[in-house]
């Protein structure tokens, strides 16, 4: 069986049809439906022995409205959290993996590199560079306790990982401390030997430890329950190596030549002003972005601390650029994308797929479309081969038209312990997770 865990970013498109030659697959990926289908594979034997224990939304409440919105269970005293981990199978250890250190670090990464999460054909694997884990992992606040590894005790390689780092999530008007969970990893040799609850067990421990009761995550498979389903949008910037790779195939009636033409961009960006991002925007950066980031039902509460870590640029990590105003030097419009190559597996000629993600982007006076254009001129002229976007904020205004294709696999987002009425919809929601 596989893992079922399509990678966003993964090759699961055919990005190289126009989008009408390509349309969107029939809307089976609401809510509703994905509980339905659960409900029916269900009745046949699917139960999640694990999720069925935890304060998650469960799959039998979906669409009852009459629970109320807000953490679905009530923190328990410090005093009570378990103080002692969780038993692991006796071959194997805890450890708490010091992202300071080159050596864990490597450690970390190879683990990651060598089995995480890989597309539904088992083509492409996320590899993750060593500085954006330490990016990712070590945000203002973090708890070097939260990045929890787990070791083979006789030989002391590290076999399992799972992270989290600490949040303010906004849902409707409450600003709720989270913990992000993120990297879960069971080495291969490992699958199926139920470690990964054991491990989700341990970091919600560790969490509550510092006296935070809810999370946020996102997975490639159905859990009970999404807040939403996101879908992957992908924009070819070296359409000839996707295609000799087999991210993307040659659209009907296309000839190679056509199709880098297609896809061609001009040298420079088109709107005036448009820069790179410096420490000095930090506070109107800031403020442009919680401005608009207000209008979503869930989005992070990010401050100028957040907006330094987050989406300050950092090289082959995250970029950030904005339109400041020629005349008014007012900062007026923002976008950013981080950078996360996938391995490219058994492939004679390239060994790396280099994409840039659509991370946060604000509009107020370039229209989102030129300044979305202007950010795949710069992702092209750095080299990246795809430009990858979810549909989430207002990202529908401009895949179609800019030439993104839509990808094959979904992305769910979720909520520990805290309970959203309805599904949103993925316009709805203002939060990227790495
Ligand atoms: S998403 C990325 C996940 N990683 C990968 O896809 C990498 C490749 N795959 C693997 O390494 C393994 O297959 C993993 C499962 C480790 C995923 N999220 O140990 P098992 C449930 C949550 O026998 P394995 C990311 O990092 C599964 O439904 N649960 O399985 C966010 C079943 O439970 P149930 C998952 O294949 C992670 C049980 O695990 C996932 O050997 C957020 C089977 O365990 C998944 N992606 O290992 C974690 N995949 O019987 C939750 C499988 O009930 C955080 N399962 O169906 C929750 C909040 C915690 C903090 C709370 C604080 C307050």
């Amino acid at each position: 069986m596989t893992d079922n865990n399509s990678p966003p970013g993964s090759p699961k498109v055919n990005p190289d049809h126009n989008s009408e030659a390509n349309p969107l697959p029939k809307d089976d990926s609401s809510l509703e439906n994905i509980v339905r289908r659960f409900q029916d594979s269900m009745s046949l034997a699917k139960k999640h022995k694990f999720w069925e224990t935890q304060p998650v939304g469960q799959f039998k409440d979906a669409g009852d409205t009459s629970l109320p919105e807000g953490p679905i269970e009530p923190p328990t005293p410090l005093s009570e959290v378990k103080q002692e981990p969780y038993n692991l199978p006796s071959p194997y250890e805890w450890t708490t993996c010091d992202m300071d250190s080159e050596e864990t670090c490597n450690e970390v990464y190879n683990l990651l590199k060598n089995n995480y999460v890989e597309d539904d054909e088992n083509m492409f694997r996320f590899n993750y560079s060593k500085e954006f884990l330490r990016w990712a992992l070590r945000p203002p606040g973090y708890y070097k306790s939260w990045h929890i590894g787990v070791r083979a005790k006789t030989s002391k390689k590290l076999v399992a990982f799972i992270t989290g780092v600490p949040a303010r999530i906004r849902v409707r008007d409450e600003v709720v401390k989270m913990a992000e969970i993120n990297f879960l990893c069971v080495h291969k040799k490992l699958r199926s030997k139920r470690l990964a609850p054991v491990m989700i067990k341990e970091v919600t421990r560790r969490v509550h430890l510092e006296n935070i009761w809810q999370a946020a995550y996102t997975a490639g498979v159905v859990l009970p329950t999404p807040i939403t389903t996101c879908q992957y949008w992908h924009r070819s910037l070296n359409p000839k190596k996707l295609i000799d790779v087999g991210f993307s195939r040659l659209g009907p009636r296309m000839t190679m030549s056509r199709t880098i033409k297609l896809y061609k961009l001009p040298d420079q960006p088109a709107t005036p002003g448009f820069r790179k991002m410096e420490l000095r925007d930090v506070p109107a950066v800031t403020r442009l972005l919680r401005n608009y980031l207000s209008q979503f039902v869930v989005s992070p509460d990010f401050d100028e601390n957040d907006v330094e870590h987050w989406l300050l640029p950092t090289e082959d990590v995250v970029d950030s650029y904005l339109v400041e105003s020629p005349k008014t030097h007012d900062i007026t419009d923002f976008c950013s994308f981080y950078t996360l190559p996938s391995s490219i597996l058994g492939n004679q000629n390239y060994s790396i797929l280099k994409a840039a993600y659509s991370y946060y982007n604000v509009s107020t006076k370039t229209p989102l479309l030129q300044l979305m254009n202007d950010a795949l001129i710069v992702a092209k002229k750095k080299d990246f081969d795809v430009f990858n976007a979810l549909d989430v904020m207002h990202n529908e205004s401009f895949l179609k038209e800019l030439k993104f294709g839509p990808g094959d696999g979904q992305l769910h987002y979720y909520l520990y312990n805290y309970r959203i009425r309805n599904a949103l919809r993925t316009s709805e929601l203002g939060l990227v997770l790495l």
